[in-house]
């Protein structure tokens, strides 16, 4: 198998180092942080490794997921190694390597202090190239709207798993439409279904991190 091919395994497999105890059958053998040292050593193109390595192996994990293949640890570990490999290569990467296909800026909601969905969703569109603005939990609407006049292209991703808070979902809405804010929104979470997004104008709801990609995809008119 090439080096390469190796590392998108790895990241499918969400072995993250040698010394990482998941899964159980590759403890003691390299991790995606390693394989990747090792290819930027042998002078591998950084786009090759970023794209036929991480990213690839990140779009099995979401095909993997939305078929039921996978559940929410298998995704969190994929993630994980991805984020580490991620970290090894950005230092040796040059602007037009960075490949950042878009930006979300992403949230939860006022009141709510809910993160692992918001954070899977992140990592997984880090994963799929796009630059990710991470608000944290409780963020209020006037930072959401702070956060998209500062970056005018980007989505703002809102994420809720209260049905109290969800509400604020259309607080933000509202406050983006009211200062002429052209940000596409995407919201999800437990509670959040597509009627509802439908019923406080947001452009897209995605019901899990997979989605979520490719609903950001969708939005941003990006080739799937
Ligand atoms: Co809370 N909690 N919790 N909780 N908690 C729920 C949500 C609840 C359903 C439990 C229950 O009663 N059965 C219930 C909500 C009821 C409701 O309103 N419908 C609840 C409650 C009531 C509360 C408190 C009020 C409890 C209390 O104090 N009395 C309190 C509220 C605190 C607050 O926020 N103000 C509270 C607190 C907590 C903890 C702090 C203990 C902890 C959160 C830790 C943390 O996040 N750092 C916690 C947890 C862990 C849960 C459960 C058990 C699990 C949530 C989770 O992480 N799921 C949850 C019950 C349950 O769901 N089984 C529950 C895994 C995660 C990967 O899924 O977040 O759905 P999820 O994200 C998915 C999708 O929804 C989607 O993709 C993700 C990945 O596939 N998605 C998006 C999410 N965001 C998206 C954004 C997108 C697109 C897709 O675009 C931008």
């Amino acid at each position: 198998m090439s080096l390469v091919q190796e590392i998108k395994e790895l990241v499918i497999k969400g072995h993250i180092h040698t010394q990482s105890k998941y899964p159980s059958d590759l403890e003691g053998k390299p991790g995606v942080e390693e394989t990747v040292r090792q290819a930027i050593e042998q002078k591998m193109e950084i786009a090759t490794i970023l794209r036929q390595g991480l990213i690839a192996g990140m779009d099995v994990v979401g095909e993997k997921f939305s078929k039921g293949e996978y559940f929410v640890p298998e995704m969190l570990f994929s993630a994980k190694a991805m984020k580490a490999g991620l970290a090894i290569l950005r230092p040796h990467m040059s602007d037009k390597e960075t490949l950042t296909v878009g930006k979300v800026i992403i949230g939860t909601v006022q009141g709510d202090m809910h993160d692992i969905g918001k954070n899977l969703v992140g990592m997984m569109l880090e994963g799929a190239g796009f630059e990710v603005i991470d608000m944290g939990i409780n963020t209020s609407p006037e930072k959401f709207l702070e956060a998209a006049q500062q970056h005018p292209g980007a989505i703002v991703g809102m994420s809720a798993l209260l049905t109290i808070t969800m509400e604020k979902m259309k607080d933000v809405v509202d406050l983006l439409k009211s200062k002429g804010s052209r940000n596409k929104v995407m919201i999800g979470g437990a509670p959040v279904t597509q009627n509802f997004a439908s019923q406080i104008g947001a452009d897209g709801y995605a019901s899990d991190a997979s989605q979520a990609v490719m609903k950001a995809k969708e939005l941003l008119g990006i080739k799937q």
